[in-house]
């Protein structure tokens, strides 16, 4: 016959569930990410933002080191369709997303929002193209660069923000208005194989330009410029948006169990 698990057992499951939960709800918190666009009305625009809540695993990429392809894709076209799932691949774990439908223009903002479990997912990384340009992104060379939240899931940064100076050259591209991303012919595109570096003073050389955005490109920048922000708000997660979390992901177990049984069930001799 079947035994059933004994009330005390059941109670005791019970009491470990309850807990489980309380513990992991604690943990969770409604992260609210708004970017602003700080620069000048005629100069630079940030591609969507590509980000990730993480465990502080996943490193995009390091200075005077050759760019990989994910941030190369990020740098050059605008897309983090190769550094989102590097990023899962690295930290499965990891919350990963974008950040704005289009381009941000000067004085454009845009933002979303994330549920984040603050145990697995302390810090917080992102990359976007710098426009326009050939292979220029903004985004943090160090995983750890950004702790968002202490143990106690408690918020440690209010805002990044991005200067002139904090502005990376993928280095994949060689430099030429001509054939830059938005305001060039991207047949004449060339490969640079240098390396990542600090250099947002090649900007400028695009002054003069029209852009995709309808205006004539003055750069304006200066090292200590304001760029980019992003900013931060934490909110605790509702309990029963945590319970349900939990509930589906029991259900979502005990299905898979079931399949498997009948799996194991079919392949078994008969
Ligand atoms: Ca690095
Ligand atoms: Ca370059």
């Amino acid at each position: 016959m079947l035994h059933s698990p004994s009330a005390a057992a059941r109670t005791l499951a019970g009491a470990a569930l309850l807990s489980c939960g309380a513990a992991a709800h604690a943990a969770m918190r409604d992260v609210t990410v708004w970017v602003e666009n700080l620069a000048a009305a005629d100069s630079v625009v940030v591609a969507p933002l590509n980000l990730g809540f993480h465990g502080g695993v996943y490193d995009a990429f390091d200075i005077g080191s050759a760019a990989g392809p994910a941030i190369q894709r990020v740098a050059e076209l605008g897309s983090g369709s190769l550094w989102l799932p590097a990023f899962a691949a690295a930290d499965p774990l990891a919350v990963t997303g974008t950040v704005g439908a289009s381009p941000t223009l000067p004085g454009g903002t845009a933002s979303g929002s994330f549920t984040i479990d603050t145990t697995a997912n302390r810090y917080f990384s992102f990359a976007a193209m710098v426009v326009p340009s050939n292979d220029f992104f903004l985004g943090n060379d160090a995983p750890t660069a950004y702790q968002l939240f202490d143990a106690a899931g408690n918020l440690l940064v209010a805002s990044i923000t991005v200067r002139a100076r904090d502005l990376w050259d993928a280095g994949s591209e060689i430099f030429d208005p001509a054939a830059a991303a938005f305001v060039g012919d991207a047949t004449l595109r060339a490969d640079q194989h240098s390396v990542v570096a600090l250099n947002f003073a090649e900007i400028a050389a695009f002054d003069g330009m029209n852009t995709a955005a309808g205006y004539t490109f003055n750069s304006g920048l200066s090292a200590d410029s304001e760029v980019y922000r992003i900013s931060f708000t934490a909110a605790a997660v509702p309990e029963l948006e945590t319970y349900a979390l939990m509930a589906a992901g029991l259900l979502a177990v005990g299905w898979l169990t079931r399949r498997r049984r009948g799996a194991s069930a079919d392949a078994a001799p008969v």
